[in-house]
This record gives structure tokens, C-alpha cells and sequence, in this order.
């Protein structure tokens, strides 16, 4: 259920696409006076969690019929990316392969465009579409794929027309160290590079003990995350670990404004935040990390639902 968004995030978001509308860059969006006339920004729509669910059932449905994972260079992990590309294609995005090769196999990164759009302007979104061998990563990180394809349907559903160029992205071989990414950026020219003006990142977002990490990273794509979850009265954390753990690490490198949001991993949760958000102290935010226990039973439906509710106003904020 999502809650309607706070004044004060609302007033952030116009402030973000304020500066980006002004051909600033998002790291800019601080110095734009609060309050400053500005066209309003077009409110993101609910993400159904019985959506994002469908979705995760199916990549669960994927690796049972290929041995249990959706791993690099196994049959489970290309089954995932037709999956995906299907969806997205029916719904009018322009999507792309790209190939690579690690360790002697083949690996695919899927892109998808959404028409339109200032192409000097892009914001992207992505996840890791691939699992470890050991399972078949339905938090880890089915649950950031799955919200990314269903924010990038519901921008497909409601024809939405945003200012800058929205682009999804599900990335090959994250697990084996973040290859499936590092190979995207190094492919692009600088000129392209210098076009996406923030990537936003979602990997393991469905935590069962779930923390509300936000990244530490883009001080306006922090600020836009943080105002959603304030506006749902939930306090988050800076995710101070996240550094070089997952694929926005590529582009932080390449020197895109990154941000991205987490609900934890292998690390116990603190009874401080046990207070703060419920859940177990002294357990991990995912007892499955990594394991074959990381299954659809391995999701939690608040923590899903929030974070592609928040996804999906990053975007709409980010690229109005
Ligand atoms: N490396 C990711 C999981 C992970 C662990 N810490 C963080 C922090 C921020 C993002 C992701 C992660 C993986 O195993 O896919
Ligand atoms: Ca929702
Ligand atoms: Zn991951
Ligand atoms: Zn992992």
C-alpha cells in the first residue's frame, strides 16, 4: 500500500528535477533555494507488490526448471534475461543484448530505453539479474530486478513523458565481481558516459530482517530517497559498506552521480535497529545470503513493497 508522498518530499523532488531541469547536474540539486518556483513534479504511481512478486515467482519457476540457480554462464541466468526482455518489449521498450565474455563464457547485460527524452539527459536504474550457483537468489537479487521491470512497466503503463531519458538496466555476472557492469561502462564513449546524470542501483531490496539502507553516495539521489521513506515515517541509514559491493561502483568510478537503496546481507542487525525497524536483533538482515534458502520464502512484503515504492519515485523525480 503505497502511503501519498509527504509535502517535504514532494518539495525535494521538485527541487531535484528543478536543478536537472536547469541543465545542472544532480549533485547541484542542493544549492537550488528550497522552495523556488518550479514546475510540479509528476507523482510516481504504486508499484504493485503482488507484481513484483509475480515476477520473483517466475525467476524462482526459471531456476527450478535449470538446476536450481540463475547463475552466470548457466541456463537459468539467460532464461532470466528472455524473461525480462519479453515483458519489456511487449511494453514498448527498445531493448539490447549486450554480450560479453568472463571466464570463458558467455555473459548478458540487458538494456532497455524508453522512447523519448532528452538523450543528452539520461537516468538510469539497474540490478543484478544473476544469482550465485548455490541458489536461486530471489533476494539476492531477484527482488531488485523484479522492482526494476515493474517501475519500468508502470512507466510503460501510464506513457509517462519524462524531460530527461530513462534507461533500465539487469547486469551479467555481479556476483563474480561486478562484471556484467564494469563491461557497459567501459563500453560507452566518454560522451556517453557524460549523458547519464545518474544510475540508480537496487540489490537485495526484499531483505527478510530488513534494514532501510540508502546509499551514501549523490547528495540529491540520497536527499530524494531519504524524503520518500521520511514520508512514510520510516527512518533509514547510510549504507556505508556499500562501497564497491555491487554495480553502481562502475559508474561511481566513470564519475555518474550514483545512489541506490538496500535492506542488508550477511551482517546481524543490531538491536538498535531491531528497535527502530522491527525484526530480530542479532540475526542477519538475510540468513539465505548466498545460500539455496534464498528462495521466494526469503522475501520481506513490507521491505519489497517500500523500496520499489521508492524506486519508482526516484525515477519519477529524478527524471521529470
Ligand atoms: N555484494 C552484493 C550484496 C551486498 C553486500 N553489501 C552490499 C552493500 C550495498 C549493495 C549490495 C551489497 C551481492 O552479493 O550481490
Ligand atoms: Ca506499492
Ligand atoms: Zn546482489
Ligand atoms: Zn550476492
Amino acid at each position: 500500500m503505497k502511503l501519498p508522498v509527504s509535502g517535504r518530499a514532494m518539495a525535494a523532488a521538485v527541487v531535484a528535477a528543478t536543478t536537472l531541469l536547469a541543465g545542472g547536474t544532480i549533485a547541484d540539486a542542493a544549492t537550488v533555494p528550497q522552495g523556488a518556483s518550479a514546475p510540479r513534479v509528476a507523482a510516481a504511481p504504486d508499484i504493485s507488490l503482488a507484481n513484483v512478486k509475480a515476477h520473483l515467482t517466475q525467476l524462482q519457476s526459471i531456476a527450478s526448471a535449470n538446476g536450481g540457480n540463475r547463475a552466470h554462464g548457466r541456463p537459468g541466468y539467460k532464461a532470466s534475461v528472455d524473461y525480462m526482455k519479453a515483458k519489456l518489449d511487449a511494453a514498448g521498450f527498445t531493448t539490447t543484448v549486450q554480450q560479453f565474455t568472463y571466464s570463458g563464457v558467455t555473459g548478458y547485460n540487458l538494456i532497455a530505453d524508453w522512447p523519448g527524452g532528452d538523450a543528452n539527459q539520461v537516468i538510469m536504474a539497474g540490478s543484478h539479474l544473476d544469482s550465485v550457483t548455490a541458489g536461486p537468489g530471489i533476494n539476492d537479487n531477484g527482488s531488485g530486478s523484479a522492482a526494476v521491470l515493474e517501475t519500468a512497466l508502470a512507466v510503460s503503463r501510464a506513457q509517462y513523458r519524462p524531460t530527461k531519458h530513462l534507461r533500465f538496466a539487469w547486469w551479467g555476472a555481479e556476483e563474480l565481481g561486478m562484471v556484467g557492469s564494469r563491461n557497459y561502462v567501459n563500453s560507452l564513449s566518454t560522451g556517453s558516459r557524460q549523458t547519464i546524470k545518474g544510475y540508480l542501483n537496487f540489490d537485495m531490496i526484499g531483505s527478510p530482517n530488513p534494514g532501510y539502507f540508502v546509499y551514501d553516495d549523490d547528495p540529491t539521489i540520497e536527499q530524494t530517497f531519504k524524503d520518500y521513506f521520511a514520508g512514510l515515517g520510516v527512518p533509514t541509514e547510510i549504507e556505508t559498506e556499500g562501497d564497491g559491493r555491487s554495480d553502481h561502483a562502475a559508474f561511481k568510478n566513470a564519475g555518474i552521480p550514483v545512489g541506490g537503496l538496500f535492506t542488508g546481507a550477511e551482517t546481524r542487525k543490531t538491536s538498535a535497529q531491531a528497535q527502530k525497524w522491527g525484526g530480530t536483533a542479532g540475526v542477519a538482515f538475510d540468513r539465505c545470503y548466498h545460500s539455496s534458502c534464498d528462495t521466494t520464502s526469503n522475501i520481506n512484503d513490507t521491505a519489497l513493497d517500500r523500496n520499489s515504492d521508492a524506486l519508482a519515485h526516484a525515477v519519477w523525480t529524478l527524471s521529470s
